[in-house]
């Protein structure tokens, strides 16, 4: 206790969760575990499961916690549908996990959540793609399990298939825009950033999330997602900016993940940055050492972003886009409240994670 209500409310609200776990396991296992035919799968599917969907922030499956109980009417939240809002936040983790064990895949990506990414696992490999897949089809067994009774099961399951979609549309942009051995300097522009990441990050990490609970509490309005779906994305593109700058200026002690942006020819916000400001010779000096793995080359990559202030650039554009966030808040919140957005705003900026 520290006579906070409002942070003990939350730290409640992350024990249930993670409390809840052992039941979608259980539920997701149980039918089959020894089942003579497809028991050894499921037993697989078990160390999948305990592998790739704990150990991280919970912020997406949080949030759909945190959103329903704003939302929906204390009278009408009950054990059942608590039950169901903490299910279907565990879906959206298990979406994270089946996009986090592909991206790190495609990313060449060595650790994640202070692990070793489980494709880089002895005896795993590229049997990690259909251990993704197993992850995603997890999603719509629980829809099923939990909420097919409920009026807003077909509006969740066109959710997360859109928003699966709207995903693979960004990573598919994110890849392009990265050829592996091939630096073109002029594809990194800002306008081609913010698809980026609206696509690949903005909508599976915030609408998602907020508009799950939203169809829960029977909101279902064309104009109230709309509404939050501006705030959200612009709350989306500022995670995916912290994302790359600590892909470089984060401690993978705390970040739990080796950044890569460099090596892969990312179209980061750091390197978008730096050509905004370079001189030709600058430019010449990204030219030669962008998208290579040596270490050398990634440190004068590196020291040249360091040269530019691209640290200071990125404090100074924290602070901007929290004002900018807050005047969305105040404009389109209605008429959700508007602590949905200022307490999912609170969890990201400044984070180190
Ligand atoms: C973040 O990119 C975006 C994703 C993880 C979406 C990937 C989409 C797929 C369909 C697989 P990132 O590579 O910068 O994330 P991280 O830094 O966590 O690897
Ligand atoms: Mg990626
Ligand atoms: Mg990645
Ligand atoms: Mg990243």
């Amino acid at each position: 206790m520290n006579g906070n209500p409002k942070l003990e409310a939350c730290n409640q609200d992350r024990q249930d969760f993670i409390q809840h776990f052992s039941q979608i396991v259980k539920v997701l296992t149980e039918d089959e575990l020894g089942h003579p035919e497809t028991g050894d799968a499921i037993t697989r599917l078990k160390e999948v499961l305990e592998y790739n969907a704990v150990g991280g922030k919970y912020n997406r499956g949080l949030t759909v916690l945190q959103a329903f109980r704003e939302l929906v009417e204390p009278r009408k939240q009950d054990a059942e549908s608590l039950q169901r809002a903490l299910t279907v936040g565990w879906c959206v983790e298990l979406l994270q996990a089946f996009i986090l064990v592909s991206d790190d895949i495609m990313d060449s990506s060595l650790t994640r959540r202070g692990q070793i990414c489980w494709y880089q696992k002895p005896g795993i490999g590229l049997d990690a793609v259909n251990d993704a897949l197993l992850l995603e089809a997890c999603i719509y067994r629980l829809l099923k399990l939990y909420c097919r009774e409920q009026p807003y099961y077909l509006n969740l399951l066109e959710l997360f298939l859109q928003s699966s979609y709207q995903t693979e549309i960004g990573q598919t942009l994110d890849l392009m825009t990265a050829p592996q051995g091939h630096v073109d300097l002029d594809r990194y522009t800002e306008k081609r950033y913010k698809s980026i990441v609206k696509y690949k990050t903005a909508f599976y990490s915030f609408y998602l999330p907020v508009a799950a609970a939203m169809y829960m509490a029977g909101i279902d309005g064309e104009k109230e997602h709309a509404n939050a779906m501006k705030i959200l994305l612009e709350m989306g593109e500022f995670f995916q900016i912290q994302d790359d700058y600590l892909d470089l200026f984060g401690d993978p002690s705390v970040t739990g993940k080796v950044g890569t942006d460099i090596q892969d020819n990312k179209c980061s916000w750091l390197v978008v940055q730096c050509l905004l400001r370079a001189t030709p010779q600058q430019q010449q000096i990204l030219e030669e050492n962008y998208g290579q793995k040596d270490p050398e080359k990634v440190a004068r990559v590196k020291a040249l972003y360091e040269a530019l202030d691209l640290p200071a650039v990125f404090l100074k554009y924290e602070e901007d886009s929290y004002s900018r966030l807050k005047s969305l808040v105040e404009q389109y919140s209605a008429p959700l409240p508007p602590a949905i957005f200022l307490e999912l705003a609170k969890k990201i900026y400044k984070r180190k994670k």
